[in-house]
């Protein structure tokens, strides 16, 4: 006689918010398309920066409060001016030309903050956006 016996399949939900989808900023000279980007207290927010110009950008969210900070530089020079290490949870990635980066992060407070490169000369030619944090 076979005694058969139960196959318990525990399936694991997985914990936290879902995830809005990625956005994609395109940065070349001297510009970010779109200017505006956005996200929700607490949700992860993926933004990819595709590098369509000649030289190298970045795209730093200034003065913002956010965790689960993950960064994926592409194709960046060892000269880059980045924020990494200086500042853990620095909510900054690196494109070179030619390349896409990923960041990812999750606000932790709601708000309009300031976007801009930090490779020298950009932000003032103009190269800045808004990340807009609302409250969910
Ligand atoms: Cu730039």
């Amino acid at each position: 006689m076979i005694v058969g016996g139960l196959i318990g399949v525990v399936v694991l939900a997985t914990s936290g918010p879902a995830a809005g989808p990625a956005q994609t900023v395109v940065a070349r000279e001297m510009a970010y398309v779109p200017i505006e980007v956005k996200g929700v207290v607490g949700r992860p927010v993926t933004i990819q920066l595709k590098n369509e110009g000649l030289l190298e950008h970045d795209f730093n969210v200034l003065g913002i409060r956010a965790s689960g900070v993950k960064a994926v530089d592409a194709g960046v020079s060892s000269a880059h001016g980045s924020a990494h290490g200086s500042a853990p949870e620095a909510v900054h990635v690196a494109a070179g030309p030619g390349k896409t980066s990923t960041l990812t992060f999750t606000p932790l407070v709601a708000g309009e903050f300031p976007v801009a490169c930090s490779v020298p000369g950009h932000k003032e030619a103009g190269m800045v956006g808004t990340l807009t944090v609302t409250a969910e």
